[in-house]
């Protein structure tokens, strides 16, 4: 029928780390669907293909794995160091594997979507004169942040972590404190790779065909519209969970049955994600807070039991808490048995709380989060910082209960619920969303 689509040959590379590859799997999905005569191969680490294209049930015949060297990160557990061994590799790493999937397909490629912290891929496009669709995993406030690094360095100058100054220069961060900026923007090491890729990505991105966001428009007007005008396409295409039912998470550990036994909103579910694990002393606070509030608690520890958390907790909260190395997040938290989020603000997480209506309670870590932790309480008022930031058992205690029992918890759920509204609209017919991705689909494929 057509030919030319029948040639086109959509790279597609991933950042192997946290939750980048997985959702960036999932809007290739969105976008190979529509266009089966396309080839798209994805390029990751063999680590990171392995967890996403074992998953039997979500693969599609148009997209292909290729293997990157990842740099020997491997040999080292320091995520960090795995990072900077991984950052260091790159581009040859991407580069060869690419000529091979170009050799293996006889397709040259003709566009790249990439990572946004891969900016690298920006250049790789310009010198195949192909388009280049970054892919910012995170929220737009973070990605508005690292475009405007240049414009905070020189306004603010040099400062400390503690900072308590607020960004008001930028349009709708009246309430962001300079403490809330990723590390790498103004304090922390600014000649770190990690830093300097940011920093790079942020200069890059206004060269890019179009960048797209896992989010929807209406959930941040004020910071999409500094970014649309930045930018040569903004295009919000999400929530994923939304857009693209994800195929059916496994529940192993029986969650879900376990939730079925609790009163409506009265269970505490926590989870910090892929790549954070609380230090000692908070996770012996927040386990001393569950224990003597009496709160039902579903939590997903990805750590060791046995070693982190206190002698006998389990067995004593057994009535009333189950403790999992992996819950099926999105369902857990659309189950209505479930009252509030204990999460490190990782940006999936916020978004699957918004769209199931779910109250938070925020310790953030690093990256985006603060600045997550920060939009989610004092712009959307859908949760609470930790008093202090970090874990106390008092602290936990207070947050738990005003969650969980007083009327803050229900007005956080309302203005969640409307968000959900925004969201479900945003992917339905005629939705912004659903309107940005046919844009996307057709600039990728087209
Ligand atoms: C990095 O994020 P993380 O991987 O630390 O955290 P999230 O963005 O919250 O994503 C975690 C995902 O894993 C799922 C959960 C989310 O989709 O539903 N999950 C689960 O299903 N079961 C579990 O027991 C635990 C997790 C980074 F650290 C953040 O700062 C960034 O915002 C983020 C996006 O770039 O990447
Ligand atoms: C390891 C990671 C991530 C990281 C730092 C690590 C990661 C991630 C971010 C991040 C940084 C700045 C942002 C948003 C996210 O930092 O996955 O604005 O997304 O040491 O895996």
């Amino acid at each position: 029928r057509n030919t030319e689509v029948e040639k086109k040959h959509v790279a597609v590379l991933a950042f192997p780390f946290g939750s980048h590859a997985a959702p960036l799997f999932n809007l290739v999905r969105g976008i190979a669907a529509a266009a089966p005569g396309v080839r798209f191969s994805f390029f990751s680490t063999a680590v990171s293909n392995r967890s996403i294209f074992s998953d039997t049930t979500n693969q599609m015949n148009n997209i292909k794995p290729y293997g990157v060297p990842d740099g020997n990160t491997v040999l080292t557990k320091n995520l960090d160091e795995r990072l900077e061994l991984f950052l260091k590799a790159t581009p040859g790493n991407f580069r060869s594997v690419m000529e091979v999937a170009m050799s293996e397909t006889g397709r040259k490629i003709s566009c790249i979507i990439s990572d946004a912290f891969l900016a690298f891929a920006g250049k790789m496009a310009e010198d195949m004169d192909v388009p280049w669709v970054p892919f910012w995993t995170a929220g737009p406030r973070s990605l508005l942040v690292h475009i405007e690094t240049e414009a905070i360095r020189q306004i603010l100058g040099a400062n400390d972590s503690e900072d308590q100054r607020t960004l008001d220069f930028i349009p709708g961060f009246s309430s962001v404190r300079v403490a809330d900026l990723p590390q790498g923007v103004l304090s922390g090491n600014l000649e770190s790779p990690f830093s300097k890729m940011l920093h790079g990505m942020g200069l890059m991105l206004g060269e890019a065909t179009a960048v797209v966001i896992n989010s929807f428009e209406e959930l941040d007007p004020i910071a999409v519209n500094e970014l649309k005008s930045r930018l040569q396409k903004f295009l919000n295409v999400g929530p994923f969970t939304l857009t693209w039912a994800p195929p059916l998470s496994s529940d192993e550990h029986g969650c879900l049955q376990w939730l079925d036994e609790h009163k409506t909103e009265s269970v505490a579910y926590i989870g910090f994600g892929r790549v954070v694990t609380p230090p000692p002393h908070e996770l012996g606070a927040l386990a001393e807070a569950l224990e003597t509030s009496g709160f039902p608690f579903l939590w997903s520890f990805r750590g060791n039991v046995d070693e982190e958390l206190p002698k006998g907790f389990i067995e004593r909260t057994s009535s009333r808490g189950k403790v999992v190395p992996w819950a099926p997040q999105m369902d857990v938290l659309g189950h209505r048995s479930v009252g509030v989020f204990v999460t490190h603000c990782g940006w999936n997480s916020v978004l699957e709380s918004i769209v199931s209506r779910v109250p938070m309670i925020c310790r953030p870590f690093f990256g985006d989060q603060m600045l997550n932790m920060r939009v989610v309480e004092s712009v959307w008022g859908i949760g609470l910082g930790i008093e202090g930031t970090v874990f106390t058992k008092d602290g936990a205690v207070k947050a738990l209960e005003q969650t969980l029992l007083n009327e803050q918890g229900k007005k956080m759920r309302e203005k969640a619920e409307a968000f959900r509204e925004t969201a479900l609209k945003a992917v339905g017919i005629n939705g912004d969303s659903s309107e940005n991705l046919k844009t996307l689909i057709e600039l990728v494929t087209n």
